[in-house]
C-alpha cells in the first residue's frame, strides 16, 4: 500500500446503532436511538474504496430541475415511511391512471392513533383528492390502525393495498373490486402477528399476490420470540386469487434460517415481480446481503449472495479481526436500504446505499456506523455471486469490503462546494440521524428499449438549515446494461426556499416511459421526527412528480475526464486523492481510481 499524507482532516463520525423504535407502538422517550458521538481520526485507510471504476458518479445540479411538475397529492405528519428500503408506494396502471399510498397520520402527537394509508388516485385526467393545505388530507382508507403501506392493482381489475395492523396485531388487506374507485374493505391475512410487508401482484394473470414480512423480534422494545431460532424471521407468503386463499404462507424460503443468519431486520427487503419471476432481496449489514429467485411464481426457489460478508452469523459484540492484528476491523456492507427490479428477460438488478461499519467496543450491545459514507452500488444477476474472500485485501489493515461492491459503486451525493469532501456543515457532525449513505433510498425502473433508471435521496452539501444539510431526489441512468451510469440529475423542484427541502423515501414507478413518475415525502427540517432526530412532529408533504426522460441528461456533462496514465505519468504536480489526501507515490504507480491534479478531477482508469 502506497504511504499517504492527510492533508484535511477527514473526521469520521461513529454513532452507536441502537435497536430502532417500534413503528406502530407507542413512540416512548425510552426507545430512543442513543446517539452517543465519538470522532475518530480521519487516517482511516479508506481512500481506494473512494476511487471506484465509474467516473461519471457525481450529481450536479440541473437548471432543468426548477421546471419540473411537482404536485402534492397528500400531507401526513407521521413522516417515517420505511425503517430500511424504500417501499412501493406507486402504481402506475396500464391505462395512465395512477394509485399512490403512504402512511399518514394528522395528528400532532407521538401516539398516531390515526395512522393509517394515506391514499390517492390519478384518474388520467387529476387526482381525486385536490390537496391545497394540510388540513385537506382525507382519513386513512382503513378501519383500524395500521402503516407500512403495499399499494398495487390485480390483472383482474381490483386493487388491495396490504399493511400491519398494529391495533389488531395481524397484517390488513384492504381491497375494493375497482382500481380507484368504491368502498375499501379490510381482511386479515393470517392469524400470525407479521410486521413491514412488502407486497406486490405477479403470475401471468396478474392475479398472484406475492408477500414477505417479518415476524415481531424480541428484546428491547420487542414482545415477539423466535421464530425456528431467528431473532425476525422474514417469512413468504402467496395467494393465487387476489388474496382470498393464501396457499402458502409463513414459508422461510432457501437459506433464511439459522444455518445463516441470526435473524433479519424490519424493512431491509425488497420483493419484485414479473410474470412468473418473482425475487425477494435481502439488504443486510453484518451479514450476507443476496436475492432469492423463483422462476415459477414462488414454488422452487434459489439464491445468490450479491454481497459475501466475511462471517457468518456475527453476533454484535462478538469482534471482527479478519486480519488477527489485534484491531477490530471496519467493514463495508449495505446500509439496509435497497431497490429492486426485474427486467424482461427476468434478470434481477439489485441497488443499495453502502455504509461502513465498526464494532469496535465489545460490551456496548451496539455497533457503530459511519454518517458521512457516500455511495450506491448496484449489482445484477450476470455478475454471478460475490466471492470475495473473508479476508483483509492486500495493503489494507483492519478493513474489508466485497470487491463486488467496490467494482460497483455507481452513483454518490455530489460535491458540490468545491472541498473534495461532501458534507457540508454535517462535517461538524450535524447529520439528520437516517442510519444511511449520503446517497440512500434507491428506487428503480425500466424503459422499454432496456434503460435502467434509478432514483436516490442524496446529500446536497451547500443546502443546509444552518446546522444540517438537506437530501434532494437525484436520478442516474444506464444505456449498457449498468455497466456505466449518467452523471446523476437532481430532480428536486430546487428554486423555492433556495432548495431547503428534505427529499426522501422517492419511491419510483418501475415502468418508464418518456416520463418517470415518482412519489417522495417533502419537509423542511432534515431528519425525521419518528425516529433517529426526533424533531418537532409537523407536516410533511407526498409529492408526486413527473419528470421527462428525454434530454434529461444533456445538460450534465461528465465531471471528471476519463485519461490514459500515460498522459499524467511525467507530471510533476501534487495529486490529491478526493478525500484531500496527497499522494506522494508516481502517478503511473497509483492504483486506478479519482485523483485531483491541479485543481481538476482525474480518473485514471488503469
Ligand atoms: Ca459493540
Ligand atoms: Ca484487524
Ligand atoms: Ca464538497
Ligand atoms: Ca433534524
Amino acid at each position: 500500500m502506497k504511504k499517504t499524507t492527510t492533508l484535511i482532516a477527514s473526521f469520521f463520525f461513529a454513532v452507536i446503532l441502537s435497536a430502532q423504535i417500534v413503528p406502530g407502538q407507542n413512540h416512548k422517550g425510552s426507545i430512543k436511538a442513543i446517539d452517543d458521538q465519538k470522532i475518530m481520526k480521519g487516517d482511516e485507510n479508506l481512500s481506494h474504496l473512494m476511487l471506484h471504476p465509474n467516473p461519471h458518479t457525481h450529481a450536479v445540479m440541473n437548471s432543468k430541475s426548477s421546471s419540473f411538475p411537482s404536485e402534492v397529492i397528500g400531507y401526513t405528519t407521521y413522516d417515517l415511511q420505511s425503517n430500511g428500503s424504500v417501499q412501493n408506494r406507486l402504481d402506475v396502471h396500464d391505462d395512465g391512471t395512477i394509485s399512490a399510498g403512504w402512511t399518514m397520520s394528522k395528528e400532532f402527537n407521538t401516539t398516531y392513533s390515526d395512522r393509517g394509508t394515506g391514499y390517492n388516485y390519478f384518474d388520467g385526467t387529476s387526482w381525486i383528492n385536490q390537496i391545497v393545505q394540510p388540513t385537506d388530507q382525507v382519513d386513512r382508507i382503513e378501519t383500524s390502525r395500521v402503516g407500512w403501506a403495499s399499494v398495487f392493482g390485480l390483472g383482474n381489475g381490483e386493487e388491495r393495498v396490504i399493511t400491519h395492523s398494529t391495533s389488531l396485531n395481524v397484517l390488513n388487506q384492504a381491497s375494493r373490486t375497482s382500481i380507484g374507485t368504491g368502498a375499501w374493505t379490510d381482511a386479515n391475512i393470517g392469524e400470525f402477528y407479521m410486521i413491514w410487508n412488502r407486497s406486490v401482484a405477479g403470475g401471468l394473470d396478474g392475479n398472484t399476490i406475492h408477500m414477505i414480512a417479518l415476524t415481531e423480534p424480541m428484546g428491547t422494545g420487542w414482545s415477539g420470540s423466535l421464530y425456528n431460532g431467528l431473532n425476525g424471521a422474514l417469512l413468504y407468503f402467496r395467494s393465487q386469487d387476489g388474496g382470498a386463499i393464501w396457499d402458502i404462507d409463513t414459508m422461510q424460503l432457501p437459506t433464511m434460517d439459522t444455518a445463516h443468519f441470526l435473524g433479519f431486520s424490519a424493512d431491509d427487503y425488497a420483493i419484485s415481480a414479473k410474470g412468473e419471476t418473482v425475487v425477494v432481496a435481502y439488504f443486510n449489514d453484518w451479514g450476507d446481503s443476496f436475492i432469492v429467485k423463483s422462476t415459477d411464481n414462488g414454488d422452487s426457489w434459489t439464491n445468490t449472495t450479491f454481497l459475501n460478508f466475511p462471517h457468518d452469523k456475527y453476533a454484535i459484540d462478538e469482534g471482527l479481526d479478519l486480519d488477527s492484528d489485534g484491531i477490530l476491523d471496519q467493514v463495508y456492507s449495505t446500509d439496509n436500504s435497497g431497490a429492486l427490479i426485474i427486467d424482461d428477460q427476468g434478470m434481477a438488478h439489485v441497488f443499495y446505499g453502502i455504509m461502513m461499519y465498526a464494532d469496535d467496543d465489545l460490551s456496548d450491545g451496539s455497533s457503530s456506523w459511519f454518517p458521512l459514507t457516500n455511495g450506491i452500488a448496484y449489482w445484477n444477476e450476470s455478475y454471478g455471486a460475490d466471492n470475495t474472500p473473508p479476508t483483509v485485501h492486500a495493503g489494507d489493515t483492519s478493513l474489508w469490503y466485497s470487491d463486488m461492491m467496490n467494482d460497483h459503486w455507481i452513483a454518490e451525493a455530489p460535491d458540490l462546494n468545491g472541498d473534495p469532501n461532501v458534507g457540508g456543515v454535517d462535517e461538524v457532525g450535524g447529520y439528520a440521524l437516517y442510519y444511511r449513505s449520503q446517497a440512500s433510498m434507491p428506487s428503480a425502473g425500466l424503459s422499454s428499449n432496456g434503460e435502467i433508471y434509478m432514483t436516490f435521496s442524496g446529500y446536497t452539501e451547500t443546502v443546509d438549515n444552518g446546522s444540517q444539510v438537506f437530501r434532494h431526489i437525484y436520478v442516474t441512468k444506464s444505456t449498457d446494461g449498468g455497466t456505466t451510469w449518467k452523471t446523476p440529475v437532481d430532480i428536486t423542484p430546487h428554486d423555492d426556499w433556495d432548495g431547503m427541502q428534505e427529499c426522501v423515501y422517492g419511491s419510483l414507478s418501475p415502468v418508464v416511459d418518456d416520463k418517470l413518475r415518482l412519489i417522495y415525502q417533502l419537509d423542511f427540517e432534515p431528519g425525521l421526527a419518528v425516529q433517529g432526530d426526533e424533531d418537532l412532529v409537523d407536516w410533511n408533504a407526498i409529492h408526486y412528480l413527473e419528470v421527462d426522460t428525454v434530454g434529461l441528461f444533456d445538460n450534465t456533462t461528465p465531471p471528471v475526464s476519463v485519461l490514459e496514465a500515460e498522459d499524467f505519468n511525467n507530471r510533476n504536480g501534487r495529486v490529491f486523492d478526493i478525500l484531500g489526501r496527497e499522494w506522494k507515490t508516481n502517478f503511473a504507480d497509483l492504483p486506478k481510481g479519482m485523483y485531483i491534479i491541479d485543481g481538476k478531477k482525474v480518473f485514471k482508469n488503469k
